[in-house]
């Protein structure tokens, strides 16, 4: 059994949920096959139809879907409503592709022939995802994997199992056939269990880099099949020394502690020139320490809970390595606890001052609200530090000088760029994804979202009544 809590009252159950074993697995795969083979037969434009219903019913349900999100994963209100809107656009951007190209028309060098691509559904696609963004994510791999003519596997979370049934309850009431997307609750087993399942022919997963590499390894060891990625960042925001700070200020805040730093694109590093450094620090430190940490269900909440007492921990954790590596706790820094939430799990916004790019919390996704400065001596070796971890997901610059901004788009290795905004707040129509340890080269939405969830097929068709040879007759 899993029982998923609210993480601002552990107490409150939000749901009791059966672990699906090996058996419940292949009944789920084995119906998502079976409905796939008649949804693969529904033209693009159709599908693309049920997938906008599905955007109206979320629309619809917009406030009690976030509730939900709310009690589930401890967002705030605001956050949780652009969960689900995420979803929404999603659907509406996908429902638009049903009537774009699958491919492209090319000439042949022979006469009378004619080379097109098109797409084909994979088939079973299993889909992994993390509890931070239980309606967004979700909506990011089920749309165009439906559009693409697939049948669904999802394996939500088991810290958000009723945001996953919500969201599938949402796809059906808009007209998903019912077997076609499927659920399955549970942790790492029940994931290897859908990743080594021979009827699966990709798998989609977000998550950390440790848990990527189990999911490519067990999908590999069976397969081949299609495997895309999506995982960790360890995101900088770089402060130039002409920068606009009333402008940093908002966004290192926003960045930094919105979600609880929950985001895989949270701002996890301030690299700052020295020059502004005490400045930036002294008025960040003033506002950080003013936000309002309490139930996310409260209006006047600023930082909710963090997901469980595990990260609690393990928040708590880096900020001690920190200051035993010579850090400083600039403000914040421990839990804390709020009335009338028993046992929640809050952790104060943190800033950590005399951050050094070797430190391990300089390294490391955290996942929590904690910000380490580190102060560095112009552009130059601003890049260097942005550039120092192994993962590149996303990373934001803030100047005034276009020379700078564009010089450091070039340099910067990740998926995601921000010229004068944080780096959190990715839209649904552009791709997302990153670098190095982040991810394997795919990237989710946009219009590529389709490709980890179809395969190109080249067509040729020679309608000049003779055998051609390629290569040879036209020589
Ligand atoms: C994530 O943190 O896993 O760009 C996704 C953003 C959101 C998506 C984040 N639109 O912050």
């Amino acid at each position: 059994m899993i029982t998923s809590v609210n993480p601002a009252r552990p107490a409150e159950i939000v749901g009791r949920y059966d672990v699906s074993d090996f058996d419940a697995v292949e009944v789920a795969v084995a119906n998502a096959a079976s409905a796939q083979r008649h949804w693969a037969r529904v033209p693009p434009p159709a599908r693309a139809e049920v997938i906008g219903r599905i955007g109206e019913v979320m629309r619809e349900r917009k406030a009690e879907l976030a509730r939900l999100v709310t009690i589930e994963v401890g967002k705030i209100g605001v956050e949780a409503g652009g969960d689900v809107q995420e979803a929404i656009d999603m659907a509406g951007f996908v429902a638009g592709q049903g009537r774009a190209s699958f491919g492209d028309v090319h000439p042949c060098e022979l006469p009378d022939k004619l080379g097109f691509t098109t797409r084909q559904p994979v088939g079973v696609v299993a889909l992994i995802t993390p509890w931070n963004f239980p309606v967004a994510i979700p909506s990011w791999k089920v749309f165009p994997a439906l559009l693409a003519g697939n049948g669904i596997v999802l394996k939500p979370s088991e810290l958000a199992p009723a945001c996953a049934d919500a969201f599938v309850a949402a796809c059906r009431a808009g007209g998903v056939p019912p077997e076609l997307v499927q659920v399955v609750h549970g942790h790492g087993d029940t994931g290897s269990a859908l990743c080594s399942h021979p009827v699966v022919r990709a798998v989609s997963f977000t998550g950390s880099v440790a848990t990527g590499r189990r999911v490519a390894m067990t999908a590999a060891e069976t397969g081949p099949r299609l495997v895309s990625l999506e995982l960790g960042g360890k995101n900088a925001m770089v402060v130039l020394a002409d920068a606009d700070l009333d402008l940093v200020l908002e966004g290192a805040l926003f960045g930094a502690f919105g979600t609880a730093g929950q985001r895989c694109t949270s701002t996890s590093r301030l690299i700052v020139d020295r020059a502004v450094a005490e400045t930036l620090i002294g008025a960040l430190v003033d506002r950080a320490a003013a936000l309002a940490i309490g139930d996310p269900l409260d209006d006047i909440t600023d930082v909710g809970p963090v997901i469980d007492a595990r990260a609690l921990e393990r928040i708590e954790g880096y900020v001690e390595a920190a200051v035993s590596q010579g850090a400083a706790v600039a403000c914040g820094g421990r839990a804390v606890t709020v009335d009338g939430c028993d046992g929640g799990t809050f952790f104060a916004p943190t800033i950590l001052a005399g951050v050094r790019a070797s430190h391990r919390v300089a390294r490391e996704e955290i996942f929590g609200p904690v910000l380490s400065v580190i102060e560095v001596d112009g552009f130059d070796e601003a890049i260097e530090v942005v550039n120092s971890v192994d993962v590149g997901l996303s990373a934001a610059i803030y100047t005034r000088d276009v020379n700078s901004a564009l010089r450091a788009v070039d340099l910067i290795d990740t998926g995601i760029v921000y010229v004068n905004a944080p780096t959190i707040g990715a839209e649904i129509h552009l791709p997302f994804g990153g670098t190095k340890h982040t991810g394997n080269g795919f990237r989710e939405a946009g219009r590529r979202g389709i490709e980890q969830f179809s395969e190109i097929k080249t067509v040729y068709v020679d309608y000049s009544g003779r055998l051609q040879r390629a290569q040879i007759d036209n020589r």
